[in-house]
């Protein structure tokens, strides 16, 4: 049984579309989505900006291997290939944070490393994060934080990438119109 937090990010092609493709996916086991962000991309590689959201989901009979085999599954429907970590790509479903109940998950395992190792570090994760769940908290080094002060310790310019937009994960289809967003 689990609930986990899942950070969305698309930077090719139906950017918009492919994030939403995830809460359809989930359907009925999504429980919040935030809004949809903006933002510079991390890790330097260059590569055009993401659309990056989170989305917090929930099932009875999912452990948290089962969150990522499906966020897995919705990458390979949105033709997702890897090809340079951390470079561009039409879906990237990561799994941030799960939890049984209360208790948070923590799995050293390269194939589910919980909590996802570079969640404190990215603002695109934080900021969209806290926006559901405002008192959400991360293990850090074995210690736990209050995600609002992970984001408080990054730089202002990681935190200035990350620039919410009017547009929403559950409002209706259509084309990605953000292209020309800067
Ligand atoms: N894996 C282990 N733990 C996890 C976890 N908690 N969640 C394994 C998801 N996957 C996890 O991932 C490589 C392997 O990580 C998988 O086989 C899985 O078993 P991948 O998706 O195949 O490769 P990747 O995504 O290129 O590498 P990586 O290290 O997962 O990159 P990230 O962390 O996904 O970063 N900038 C902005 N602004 N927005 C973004 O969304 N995304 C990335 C990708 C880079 N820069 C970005 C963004
Ligand atoms: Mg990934």
């Amino acid at each position: 049984m689990s609930r986990a937090v899942l950070s969305v990010g698309s930077n090719m092609g139906d950017r918009l579309g492919h994030l939403r493709s995830v809460v359809t996916g989930f359907a009925d086991r999504v429980v919040a989505v935030s809004s949809v962000y903006t933002t510079a991309p991390w890790g330097g590689v260059d590569q055009e900006d993401y659309l990056n959201a989170v989305v917090l989901v929930d099932d009875p009979d999912f452990e948290c291997r089962d969150w990522l085999a499906a966020g897995q599954r919705l990458e390979q429907a949105a033709d997702r290939v890897r090809v340079v970590r951390w470079g561009a790509r039409t879906l990237d479903v990561d799994v941030v944070w799960c939890g049984s109940g209360q208790r948070a998950i923590h799995s050293d395992d390269p194939v589910l490393t919980l909590p996802h190792p570079q969640a404190r570090h990215r603002a695109f994760v934080l900021i969209p994060w806290l926006e559901v769940e405002p008192a959400a908290t991360l293990l850090v080094d074995g210690v736990e934080h209050a995600v609002r002060d992970l984001l408080a310790g990054l730089a202002v310019t990681e935190r200035d990438g990350v620039r919410r937009t009017e547009f929403s994960l559950s409002g209706p289809a259509g084309p990605d119109a953000l292209g020309g967003i800067s």
